[in-house]
């Protein structure tokens, strides 16, 4: 189809699972799991399924649930009466609020997309592919006893603890508009997990309120994980030119600098223009620009989901970053071929839309070219303080 073959030598695999698509979180909650249905009809009518190892994903198992969560928690997460919020505020370790909604099939829902993300880091473990894919995962919000910001199970840090038992060092980097909390917290105190985050800061006024650049990790006394969190906060409206430039020197300087062995990028889409939570002018090459930049460095990558609220545009990104996985963006015709389920979702009919079809008119940059200098003058002192 489409002329799409398989690189020789190397692999990409792709976990998914129909059944996630069909959890609700409740109506107009901003999460739709509809998405990556979306994303799916996308990939699979360029034909890049053909081009990949595809597995249908499993549930996680409750041990390996353990492996991050505490079991009171995870006991309370599968018994859980459905409560769709009848009012703002959540009750035990953060459910049953708007963000996190106690909905129907949630615990499989949850077991589901960490399954995913546990079997594509094992993939790259075993050496059975060079990059895997999970577009289900990447909550990075949740904590080992706590939902939060739509995210119940935190699939990234099991995914990274798979990866640890075979690799010395993982870089974690995050893409999503929002602070990547979870995951730094996670890996607070071990100099095994370097974790970049670039975000939308604004203080507290925007969710979740942490990731100013100062934020390196504790640096109390014998704490390895010191000068290991490294975070990237912006303000509305940074464009393209200015979030690949970013993201290339940092993630070059990191890399440098810890000599990671595996790399898992979370590709949150709610980065990109036009968003409805999100705040950034960020267009589809751009933010496939960051996912072409890790493939280049050859080691093993995970890719995960995360945030993305304007649907159309989840799926354009995730299926071109599907595309630079496999080595076929170069030939893929950027018009979205007529047979694409739900061809009509997508308003434009290209993988490209211009910031004008996307927003009418753009977002004013609020990233002056002096801050974004300076963001990187500091970061690259705070390296001084990492030896790989
Ligand atoms: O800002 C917040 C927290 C509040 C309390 C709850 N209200 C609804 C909003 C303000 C302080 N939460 C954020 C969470 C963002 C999570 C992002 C997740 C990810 O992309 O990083 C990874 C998957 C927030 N922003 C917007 C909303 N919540 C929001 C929630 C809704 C909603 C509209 C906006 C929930 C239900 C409904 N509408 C119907
Ligand atoms: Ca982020
Ligand atoms: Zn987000």
């Amino acid at each position: 189809e489409n002329g799409i073959v398989r690189p020789k030598g190397y692999q990409v695999s792709w976990h998914s699972n129909p059944e996630i698509e069909k959890h609700h979180f409740g109506h107009a909650h901003p999460m739709k799991p509809w998405r990556l249905t979306l994303a799916k009809g996308l990939i699979m009518s360029y034909g890049m399924h053909a081009a990949m190892d595809t597995y249908v994903s499993r549930l996680a198992t409750r041990e390996e649930l353990e492996d991050f969560h505490s079991e009171d928690y995870l006991d309370y997460l599968k018994t859980a009466k459905v409560a769709m919020p009848d009012d703002e505020t959540p009750k035990d370790y953060n459910l049953g609020g708007s963000d996190c909604p106690i909905f129907e099939g949630l615990f499989n829902y949850c077991s589901m997309y960490a399954g995913a993300s546990i079997d594509a880091a094992r993939k790259l473990c075993n050496n059975e592919s060079d990059i895997a894919i999970n577009w289900s995962g990447g909550l990075h919000h949740a904590k080992k006893a706590e939902a939060s910001g739509f995210c119940y199970v935190n699939d990234i840090v099991l995914a990274i603890l798979q990866l640890l038992r075979k690799h010395p060092r993982v870089l974690y980097i995050d893409i999503d508009v929002h602070h990547g909390d979870g995951v730094e917290e996670a890996f607070w105190s071990t100099d095994r997990v370097m974790t970049l985050s670039m975000h939308k800061y604004d203080g507290l006024n925007f969710f979740p309120g942490t990731g100013d650049l100062d934020r390196t990790g504790p640096d109390n006394e014998g704490n390895p994980g010191a000068h290991h969190a490294i975070n990237v906060p912006l303000s509305d409206g940074i464009d393209d030119d200015q979030y690949v430039w970013l993201f290339k020197t940092i993630v070059g300087k990191c890399v440098e600098k810890f000599q990671p062995t595996a790399i898992v990028l979370q590709c949150g889409a709610d980065s990109l223009a036009g968003d409805r939570l999100g705040r950034f002018n960020v267009q589809v090459q751009g933010h496939g620009a960051c996912v072409a930049f890790c493939k280049s460095l050859n080691i093993p990558l995970l890719l995960v989901g995360g945030g993305g609220y304007t649907p159309r545009n989840v799926a354009r990104a995730w299926a071109h970053e599907t595309s630079i996985a496999i080595g076929c963006d170069a030939t893929l015709d950027p018009i979205i071929p007529e047979h694409t389920p739900y061809r009509e979702h997508f308003r434009h009919n290209t993988l490209f839309p211009t910031l004008e079809q996307i927003l009418g008119e753009p977002r004013v940059n609020r990233n002056t070219k002096k801050k974004v200098e300076d963001i990187v003058s500091t970061i690259t002192e705070q390296l001084r303080f990492v030896n790989s």
